[in-house]
């Protein structure tokens, strides 16, 4: 059998998981949401990581499919984590979700059947979508956006980084700093690039979110320099949603 077909198979069984990551606002160490990330493991193959098995369901024309299947399953469970203080979900959008035309309103669809509130929902984009200015995408995002949904602009600063797309995509609610930039903290340096794009976040009333915290060092340096928001293996591993429901439950 090869990926695509047991991936097929495995997004119409319900055979896949979804592990959630919590953030966590710096200043008052609460968790303020978690990301959603794709988990599969196959009897024949073991466990397959989402940078495996995302890009062959790109390939594979399956991405819409995998795409639906990891935002209902991640909006229902979200939706059960509402309790109390808020708990906002976040869910990795490749671009080719956003080509197809009716992303948006099937989106809608699901938030309305989950009962999650679109305030509560953010997608996570990376810049190469940038460079596909086609009207589908930019309907989409603009779309996304009057529901209320936010969008947050994953991996910065690797890649092809223009500060361009800030005013020519006015839509943008958060930047995620590329976890290889947060490894370096905390040298002079580093933590000269990580002034540099907080304050540009600040002028565009944009939140920011250092990634792939690792040591205190590193979060100490993140609170310096006024990132407001974290993510890493220092304060949590993506974990099962039974842990986060134990989370919630005893406060966050
Ligand atoms: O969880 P992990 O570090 O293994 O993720 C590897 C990559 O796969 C990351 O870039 C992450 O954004 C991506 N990824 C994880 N889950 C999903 C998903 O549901 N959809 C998409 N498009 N990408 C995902
Ligand atoms: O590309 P994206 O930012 O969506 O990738 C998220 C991935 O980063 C997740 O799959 C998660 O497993 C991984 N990740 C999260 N925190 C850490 C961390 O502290 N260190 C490392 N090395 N990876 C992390
Ligand atoms: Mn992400
Ligand atoms: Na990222």
């Amino acid at each position: 059998l090869t990926i695509a077909s047991e991936l097929r198979s495995a997004i119409e069984n319900d055979d896949l998981d979804v592990a959630y990551q919590p953030v966590f606002d710096v200043r008052s160490g609460r968790m303020t949401g978690v990301e959603a990330l794709a988990r599969w493991t196959t009897s024949s193959l073991g466990v397959v990581g989402p940078d495996e098995f995302v890009p062959a369901a790109e390939r594979a024309g399956l991405i819409g499919p995998l795409g639906s299947w990891v935002l209902r399953r991640a909006c229902t469970e979200a939706a059960r984590w509402q309790t109390g203080d808020p708990v906002e979900l976040r869910v990795n959008v490749s671009p080719l979700q956003l080509r197809q035309r009716t992303f948006a309103s099937s989106l809608a669809d699901t938030l309305e059947r989950t009962g999650l509130a679109p305030d509560l929902l953010g997608i996570e984009i990376t810049e190469t979508l940038w460079l596909e200015d086609t009207s589908a995408v930019k309907n989409n995002l603009d779309e996304l956006h009057r529901m209320g949904i936010k969008i947050l602009l994953d991996d910065f600063g690797v890649g092809h980084s223009s500060l361009d797309y800030l005013t020519r995509f006015p839509i943008l609610d958060a930047i995620k700093i590329d976890r290889s930039f947060v490894a370096d903290l905390p040298t002079e340096q580093s933590e000269a690039v990580i002034r540099a794009v907080v304050s540009v976040a600040d002028a565009f009333g944009l939140d920011v979110v250092g990634e792939g915290v690792e040591t205190t060092a590193q979060l100490d340096s993140l609170v310096r320099c006024g990132c407001g928001y974290a993510q890493g293996y220092l304060m949590a591993r993506p974990l099962p949603p039974g842990d986060v429901t134990a989370l919630v439950a005893s406060g966050g």
